[in-house]
């Protein structure tokens, strides 16, 4: 995840400076940023379910088309008992999963949610998910606005 000021701090040094006053000039005044959730989901998507298993894997892209920096802080939906924030680490040669308090999305930015990275993580899921279905989701970002998505459940592909 980078942002605009770590695409910044890593240009070239020569175009570091002038890139910093174009930023600067354009920044809104501190405290301008609070309107209604400035984060939109795209292309929303839940790996299939068959019968027997309980939990399941949600991926999706989260743009950010406002000028503070914004994240997911938690989630729920009707088909699953919980829903956690879970990212992928690779760990002593294996890829192994973990929660993670919050999904950042930098301002003017995006965050893709992907097989092998990050993702959302349903567990004591309650019934079959079929490729084609849809699946109702609710995100909850840190200012306390909701997201409602709808993501389609798609069929099994191995992890890569
Ligand atoms: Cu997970």
């Amino acid at each position: 995840m980078t942002n605009f000021l770590d695409r910044i701090r890593s240009a070239p040094t020569g175009l570091a400076p002038l890139a910093l006053l174009a930023l600067l000039s354009i920044a809104p005044a501190p405290g301008l940023g609070a309107q209604a959730s400035a984060v939109s989901v795209t292309n929303a998507w839940v790996r299939e379910v068959p019968a027997g298993r309980k939990t399941t894997a949600v991926f999706l892209v989260l743009e950010n088309s406002g000028p503070t920096e914004r994240a997911v802080v938690s989630g729920s939906t009707v088909v699953a008992d919980t829903l956690e924030l879970h990212e992928m680490k690779r760990e002593g040669g294996m890829m192994a999963m973990s929660p993670v308090q919050r999904i950042a999305v930098p301002a003017k930015g995006s965050v893709e949610l992907r097989p092998g990275g990050l993702h959302l993580m349903l567990f004591g899921v309650r019934q079959p998910l079929a490729a084609g279905d849809t699946v109702p989701l609710r995100l909850v970002l840190d200012d306390g606005s909701r997201i409602e998505v709808r993501a389609e459940v798609r069929s099994m592909r191995p992890m890569p």
